[in-house]
């Protein structure tokens, strides 16, 4: 529980003591005073990511171009195209299936949202919920990979760019992964990542519109990298501006918000407030419109054909005393928008 985590005093702890195995100590040494954490960070920055995303960043604008210029209609419904799978391989397998286990799904599913991940290109599913369980579990501090109390742009894309925070491993050790090292098709797909990654991401997505529709290569490698880095940018938005702008209708204690655009952008996954009050709901959100929420109607469907299974949600009476409790006062449902 944030809140309490959070409220917990201050009781200062000597930094040498064993942290992995007790809760309770782990807690504690979280609430050392900011100063002396980071006087033993020193920011060190990666100039290799650096120039990559520079480089990626022009690209994907020359491919904006390109789309608006010379490139074929289809050429561009196939990066939409693209985006969603790929975006799916984020939200409904890195995000809701794997980091936080909210349903579950038969081999023929893992292995689509394996694929999909892939061609999201955000590295292996267990390294991405490794990071993002810890993110939940010390959200807002040191120890979360994208700390938003450091600024939009370093919650954004800072964080890819300069090495980790000490506390980001060090939290991140007591952090089990088992159940994802248990599921070989996610060991494989770390294991032949390099191999995989290349092929899923760049190689098959440009190769089609040449073959098929006689695109020219610039186009489609342009226009694939243009849609690669959107999506990396929509997701960068739910750990950047949906830890910043937005109501809290659930906790008006944590930072994350419910921020509609970034919903859209994000397949669904805006809702961040609901999120971090209620991380195990499979709809990241209350009510899963299909409309702000295309994931939530995927993994409909999968269940409906049964491969998706023991969808967890939160029954709205739990919801209604939580938002009674800590809310903000905008959750319209009990008229508490009339609220004053
Ligand atoms: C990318 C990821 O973009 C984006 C993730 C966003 C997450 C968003 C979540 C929001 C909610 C969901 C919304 C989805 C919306 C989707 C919408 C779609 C339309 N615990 O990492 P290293 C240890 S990727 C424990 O190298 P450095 C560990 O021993 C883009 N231990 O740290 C590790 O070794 P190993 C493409 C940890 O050296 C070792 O440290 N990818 C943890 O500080 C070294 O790890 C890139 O561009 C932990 N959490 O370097 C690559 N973390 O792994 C970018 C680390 O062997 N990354 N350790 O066990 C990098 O280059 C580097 O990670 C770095 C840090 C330079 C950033
Ligand atoms: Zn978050
Ligand atoms: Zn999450």
């Amino acid at each position: 529980n944030t809140n309490t985590e959070k409220m917990a005093p201050n009781i200062s702890a000597p930094t040498g003591v064993l942290l992995e195995t007790d809760e309770e100590v782990t807690t504690t040494i979280q609430h050392i005073p900011e100063a002396k954490q980071t006087d033993k960070y020193e920011l060190r920055l990666v100039w290799r990511n650096i120039i990559l995303f520079a480089y990626l960043h022009a690209f994907a604008l020359y491919g904006l171009y390109l789309m608006f210029t010379s490139a074929k209609i289809l050429t561009s419904v196939w990066g939409f195209i693209l985006y969603q799978m790929g975006g799916l391989g984020i939200t409904a397998g890195a995000h809701r299936l794997w980091a936080h286990r909210s349903y579950k799904a038969k081999w023929p599913l893992r292995l689509l949202l394996t694929f999909f991940n892939t061609l999201a290109f955000q590295d292996a599913v267990v390294d991405w919920a490794r990071d993002h369980r810890v993110h939940h579990k010390y959200s807002e501090t040191d120890a979360d990979p994208h700390n938003a109390t450091r600024g939009f742009f370093f919650a954004h894309i800072g964080w890819l760019l300069c090495r980790k925070h000490p506390e980001v491993r060090q939290k991140g050790k007591g952090i089990d992964l088992s159940d994802l090292y248990q599921d070989p098709i996610l060991r494989y797909q770390k294991k032949f990542y390099l191999l995989f990654m290349p092929v899923v991401c760049f190689l098959i997505p440009t190769s089609i519109p040449m073959y098929f529709w006689n695109e020219t290569f610039v186009n489609a490698f342009c226009v694939n990298l243009f849609r690669y880095t959107f999506t990396l940018n929509a997701t960068w938005l739910v750990n950047s501006a949906a830890h910043i702008f937005g109501g809290k209708p659930y906790d008006r204690f944590i930072n994350p918000a419910e921020n509609i655009s970034v919903a859209i952008l994000a397949m669904g996954e805006g809702w961040h407030n609901y999120h971090h009050t209620f991380p195990w709901d499979y709809k990241t959100s209350e009510l899963g419109k299909y409309s702000t929420n295309f994931t939530t109607a995927f993994i409909d469907f999968m269940a409906r054909i049964g491969w998706a299974y023991e969808l967890k949600t939160v029954p709205r009476e739990l919801i209604k005393k939580r938002v009674l409790r800590t809310g903000d006062g905008s959750h319209e449902l009990w008229g508490w928008g009339d609220k004053d």
